[in-house]
Formats: C-alpha cells, sequence, structure tokens
C-alpha cells in the first residue's frame, strides 16, 4: 500500500487566487473484485481550513459513486481501507467503517455529477476546533476488468477541494433525516422521520441528497411550519445519488419549524426488509445541506425515528395527515 500520497490537507498548491487545490486522490489502486469499496484519508491541519468546492475526477464506467466524508475519526490513519457499506468478502486491505466516530458527508458525487460549488461566502470548515479532523474520500468501483488482466490498470479517482486558510462569513453543515424500522413483504410502506428545530439561529438550507437501495421509489423531506408543509427536496433515490439544489431557493428553518422527511418503499418480495447496512437491506436517508451565518452550525447532525411498524410522521402531535403533499409519494415527472 502506497503511503507517500496521504499527505495532509495544509499540503497543497495555489490556485492564483487565495483558495488552494487540494488532491484527494486514490493512491493508483487495483481492486481485484466488483463493488469494492475503498477508503483513503487526509489529515486536517491544526489550524482550521475553509472548503468552498469540490472538483471530480472519475470515470462512471469504473466509479460508481464517490463520497467526501468528514470524520472526527477515521477508521485508518496511515493506509488506505476497504471500507464497503456491502459487507464485501476478500480483500487484500482491511475492512472497515469509513468513520469510527463523527461522520458527516460533505460531498457526494455519482454517475453524471459535476462540481459542486458552494454558494459564496459559504464554507465546510475542517481542521482546527471543528469536529472535522480528518477528510476521507471513498470511492466504489462498479466495475474492475480495467484493473484485472490484460489491462492490469490502476486508479487514481478522486476529488480536487479548493480550500483556504482564511475564514469564510458563512459555514456549511449537513444534517441527516433517516429512519430505522422494516418494509412489509408485498406492500407499499411509508418510512417516515420528522424533527422539531429549536435553535436560536436561522438555517438557510440550499441542497439534499436522498439515499435508499432497491425498494426506494421515491424520498422527500419537508419543513413544517404552522402546520404548513414546504417541499425541501424530492428525488427518485435510483437516479444518480448526489447533492440537488433544493426545491424553493432561498428557504428558511427557523425555531419551531419541524424537518420531515419520507421514503415510500415498493416490495414485490415476499420478505420483510429492514434498515441495515448490506444491499439485502434497506436504508432511508434524506441529507440536508445548509449554511449559517457565523460559526454554530446546528449541534445536532441527526433525526432519526424508529420508523415502521412503529413510528409514522401522524406519532407527531403538530403534524395533521390532511396538510401532508398529495404529491409527497409521487416519482417527480411521472
Ligand atoms: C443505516 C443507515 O441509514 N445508514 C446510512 C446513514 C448513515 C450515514 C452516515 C449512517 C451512518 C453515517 O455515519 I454519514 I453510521 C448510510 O450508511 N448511508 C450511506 C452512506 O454510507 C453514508 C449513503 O450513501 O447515504
Ligand atoms: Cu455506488
Ligand atoms: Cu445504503
Amino acid at each position: 500500500v502506497c503511503t507517500a500520497v496521504l499527505a495532509v490537507l495544509t499540503s497543497a498548491k495555489p490556485t492564483g487566487s487565495e483558495e488552494m487545490a487540494v488532491e484527494l486522490r486514490m493512491p493508483e489502486v487495483q481492486p481485484k473484485l466488483h463493488d469494492t469499496y475503498l477508503c483513503v484519508p487526509m489529515q486536517a491541519g491544526k489550524k482550521a481550513s475553509y472548503i468552498t468546492g469540490f472538483l471530480p475526477h472519475a470515470n462512471s464506467s469504473t466509479a460508481h459513486h464517490m463520497l467526501i466524508y468528514g470524520c472526527a475519526v477515521p477508521f485508518k490513519t496511515d493506509q488506505i481501507w476497504n471500507c464497503g457499506e456491502m459487507a464485501s468478502k476478500n480483500s487484500d486491505v482491511e475492512q472497515g467503517p469509513v468513520c469510527t466516530e463523527g461522520a458527516k458527508i460533505l460531498y457526494a458525487w455519482a454517475m453524471d455529477a459535476t462540481s459542486l460549488h458552494l454558494p459564496k461566502d459559504v464554507a465546510f470548515k475542517v481542521g482546527g476546533n471543528s469536529e472535522i479532523n480528518w477528510v476521507v474520500l471513498q470511492v466504489h468501483y462498479k466495475d474492475v476488468h480495467l484493473f484485472l488482466p490484460p489491462y492490469n490498470q490502476k486508479d487514481h479517482s478522486g476529488v480536487t477541494m479548493l480550500v483556504t486558510e482564511t475564514p469564510k462569513p458563512k459555514r456549511a453543515g449537513v444534517y441527516l433525516l433517516a429512519t430505522d424500522g422494516e418494509v412489509a413483504p408485498n406492500a407499499v410502506t411509508y418510512m417516515e422521520a420528522a424533527c422539531s428545530y429549536e435553535q436560536p439561529m436561522t438555517i438557510h438550507p440550499f441542497a439534499y441528497r436522498t439515499h435508499a437501495h432497491d425498494h426506494g421509489e421515491v424520498v422527500s423531506g419537508y419543513r413544517v411550519r404552522n402546520g404548513q408543509w414546504t417541499e425541501l427536496g424530492r428525488k427518485s433515490p435510483k437516479l444518480p445519488e448526489m447533492f440537488y439544489n433544493v426545491t424553493h431557493a432561498g428557504i428558511t428553518i427557523l425555531p419551531g419549524d419541524i424537518l420531515a422527511a419520507r421514503c415510500t418503499m415498493v416490495n414485490h418480495e415476499n420478505r420483510t426488509v429492514a434498515i441495515g447496512s448490506t444491499v439485502k437491506d434497506e436504508m432511508c436517508n434524506f441529507y440536508l445541506m445548509y449554511w449559517v451565518d457565523g460559526e454554530d452550525i446546528m449541534d445536532e447532525n441527526y433525526c432519526v425515528s424508529p420508523g415502521p411498524p412503529s413510528w409514522y410522521w401522524s406519532d407527531v402531535h403538530a403534524i395533521h395527515a390532511e396538510n401532508v403533499p398529495a404529491d409527497a409519494s409521487v416519482v417527480p415527472g411521472t
């Protein structure tokens, strides 16, 4: 395993402006099995850095997705590892989670995704006194035939991050709405989560990402204010799982608002499918990327409900079924 490429975040090249281009790439790897997930770590500095953009370098015929995580503690700090969601069999590197503590998704690339430039004056703070001490790149290698004989190619997929040490006036964060629970056999099941937002500062959501496995038809997210529902985002999780712009640009979240998400799961199988980490299991995730004025991002990063069959939106006092948008389970464009 090549360790020379595991540079620290601050060893970067100037881009002409105050921003530096920091390369976070696979160190010429040769995964041998389809659906291998590899992770490579990069340490954030003692001094805080501010990430304002992500430029992907990957080929969609080889890589299925790439995710950039912020970790308090990554599984490995000095080598690449196998960090698959799907418990993958043999591998020549160690296997473990992406982060062992404090995981946050900062960027997602899938299929036809392009660069992500955060809005003006907005950045993810990493290093320093932020809770992100390491930035980790995960690549899901879908098709590995080019790495096998007779081709024997090597891969250095990854992301160029735009980084500056000059503090930005607005800080980015990611909030995850997710459920536990299970999908009933031969049925449509709603997996729902809702949490009230009670912090003093205004949240400005600007992008969202959905994630589910095979049974997910549509994932939708909402702001509920005084009984009125406003869509944050709605997408088929079968489309590339990257961050998309929120439905209404400029939408805000204020104290007292409820954040709610639903995954509509369609199960034609004769088995109960529980939430879990393998492809045979399900997941119900709605990620909201937001900015706040100043330093104080939300101190809660997750809203996780018990999910079906024990928990639904109707268990929240302030949610009334007749106000739920009629298209909450409709795949956009159908
Ligand atoms: C059980 C479940 O829903 N897992 C999700 C959500 C999740 C995200 C993060 C769980 C943990 C995290 O640290 I960040 I523990 C899940 O694994 N989602 C996948 C990624 O692995 C994050 C996804 O693509 O959204
Ligand atoms: Cu993938
Ligand atoms: Cu998953």
